[in-house]
This record gives C-alpha cells, sequence and structure tokens, in this order.
C-alpha cells in the first residue's frame, strides 16, 4: 500500500513540473492571462486523471514519458472545464478549491480566455510529443475531441444548465453525469490503454470502470453538497432539485456509490494480478472530502 502512495505521490509531483513546462509563456503582454491560467491549474488539484491515465497506460507497460503528454493533457482539459463551469453564465460558483473562482479575480473576459487557453493548448502537447508513437496520435485526440465536445461534456453542461434546480428523470441525470463527469475519466483510462496497445475488450473494462467510479464520484460530490461544509469541501455548494440526492435521499445515495465503486472493481478483474493500484485509487475517490 506504501508503496502504490509513494507511486501517485511521484506521478503527481511529474505532472506539476510537465504542466508548468507546457504552460508557462513568458510573453510580457500575456502576464494576466498566464497569471490567470496558474491560478487554476496550481490550486490543489488531486490530479486523478493523469493518474489514472498512468496505471492504464502501465497495465501494458507503457512508461510514463510517453504518456506525460497525454496525462497533463486530460488534466488540461479538466481545468478548463472547471474555469468555465464557474462562470456566472454556468454555474455561477464563487469558490473553487478553497479560494475566490478564477473569474472573481480575472474577471469573466480573462477566466474565459484561460479556459480556452488551456483546451487548446491540451491537443497540441499530445500532437507536438515525439514519445507519443504517431500512428497513435490520431486516435487518441480524437477521443480528446469527442469527449469534449458536444456529444460529451459539452453536451452534458448544456443539459445540466437547462435541468438546472429542477426535478428531473433518472436518464436525464444519468446522461448528465456520463458526459459531464464520467467521459473524461473513461478517456484517461481509454487514451493510455490506446497508447498501450491495449485490445477493445480491456478498453472496455477501463471505460466500464471509469464510467462507474465517475458515478460514484458524482453521488458523493452531491453528498458533499448536501451533507459537507464549504471550508471543508473547498467549492460553493449547492442543494439542487436535479442530483442524486433529491432522486433517493442521503442513505439510498451513501448506498449506490458503494454499489458503482463495486462494479468499477469487478469490471477491471480481467487485469486480475495487475489492478491493485485501480483498487486503492477507487478507494481514495470514496474516502475524498473535496
Ligand atoms: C472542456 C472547457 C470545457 C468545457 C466543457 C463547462 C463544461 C463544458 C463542463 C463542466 C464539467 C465539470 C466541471 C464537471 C465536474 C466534474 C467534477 C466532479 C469535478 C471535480 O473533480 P476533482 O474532484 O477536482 O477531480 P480537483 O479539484 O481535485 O481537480
Amino acid at each position: 500500500m506504501e508503496e502504490i502512495l509513494v507511486y501517485f505521490y511521484e506521478a503527481k509531483n511529474l505532472v506539476d513540473a510537465k504542466l508548468e513546462e507546457y504552460m508557462s509563456n513568458d510573453e510580457p503582454l500575456l502576464k494576466g492571462l498566464q497569471e490567470s491560467i496558474n491560478y487554476t491549474l496550481y490550486s490543489g488539484g488531486k490530479r486523478v486523471r493523469p493518474l489514472f491515465c498512468f496505471i492504464a497506460g502501465e497495465l501494458f507497460e507503457v512508461p510514463r514519458e510517453r504518456l506525460i503528454s497525454l496525462a497533463c493533457a486530460l488534466e488540461m482539459i479538466h481545468t478548463a472545464s472547471l474555469i468555465m463551469d464557474d462562470l456566472p453564465h454556468m454555474d455561477d460558483a464563487k469558490i473553487r478549491r478553497g479560494k475566490p473562482a478564477n473569474h472573481l479575480i480575472y474577471g469573466q473576459d480573462v477566466a474565459a480566455l484561460a479556459s480556452i487557453g488551456l483546451l487548446t493548448r491540451a491537443y497540441e502537447v499530445v500532437l507536438n510529443d515525439p514519445e507519443v508513437p504517431e500512428d497513435k496520435k490520431a486516435r487518441v485526440v480524437r477521443k480528446l475531441a469527442n469527449v469534449v465536445g458536444v456529444n460529451g461534456m459539452v453536451g452534458g453542461q448544456f443539459v445540466d444548465l437547462k435541468f438546472s434546480n429542477k426535478s428531473m428523470e433518472y436518464k436525464t441525470l444519468e446522461y448528465i453525469h456520463i458526459h459531464k463527469t464520467a467521459s473524461l475519466f473513461m478517456a484517461a483510462g481509454s487514451t493510455g490503454a490506446m497508447i498501450g496497445d491495449a485490445t477493445d475488450e480491456q478498453i472496455h473494462a477501463l471505460e466500464a470502470y471509469a464510467m462507474n467510479l465517475g458515478f460514484a464520484f458524482q453521488i458523493l460530490d452531491d453528498l458533499l453538497d448536501v451533507t459537507g461544509r464549504v471550508e471543508e469541501v473547498g467549492k460553493s455548494l449547492k442543494n439542487d432539485k436535479g442530483n442524486f440526492i433529491a432522486l433517493h435521499g442521503i442513505e439510498k445515495s451513501r448506498e449506490l456509490v458503494t454499489e458503482y465503486t463495486d462494479k468499477a472493481l469487478q469490471a477491471v478483474k480481467i487485469f486480475d494480478g495487475k489492478n491493485g493500484k485501480l483498487a486503492v485509487l477507487a478507494q481514495m475517490l470514496l474516502k475524498r472530502r473535496s
């Protein structure tokens, strides 16, 4: 267990160092934009998606050096989505990771540009990386674009906004969370595995793990919204009518977190003997308070 925690710690440090290299820009005219990007990129994210990408790649013996640009791209996309999500015309959130939201410090105009800047750089770093095999780049970047676009996070966010604080059917809630949250988790696993020449069956297993874990993660997020405190959770809390707690109540939602996590672990049984890190990652997410 200690060994796995050291692995997580080292992976996180590697991602932080590389993000700095990929995202730094010394053009004096861009100082304000750079500050806005740095503000959210280095404000204490758990780096879960890069970590999952490394773990998925490791199942197929892909070294971290070949995955690092992809791991950073996933974190850039995630960070871009957080900045955009917090904007007043979206979720209108004031607090993120225990600090004022990006737009409250840098303004909505700069925050929107920081988000788009991070998003576009994500594709660029993968395409520019000589360590990523040329014959894999198109498939990987296509996947990233797909999970961000209209059939991915953008679509999930749209449905979420349209049903904001309205009661909804389970199918709609499922649509929102598969697309808004789980899809990037799924891509973290599948793209890492693609670089490692995984079979379709292995990619599907990792996607099933990620989807179920993404659900557990989102229900936990809803639980923290209702049962947590802002100081502890570190973001604006909302008690929405359209969430898992409104549909199922607190007790049932807690049970669902365990159920989805079990399903996630079941899905990766095919990697028997090699799935220890996937189990620890799931446990870590289950215990999270922020
Ligand atoms: C990609 C720019 C862009 C836009 C897509 C705005 C939008 C459309 C989608 C919003 C997606 C979103 C913010 C989903 C919430 C996902 C979620 C549960 C975030 C919390 O993830 P953690 O716990 O956060 O990994 P940390 O702070 O650890 O990084």
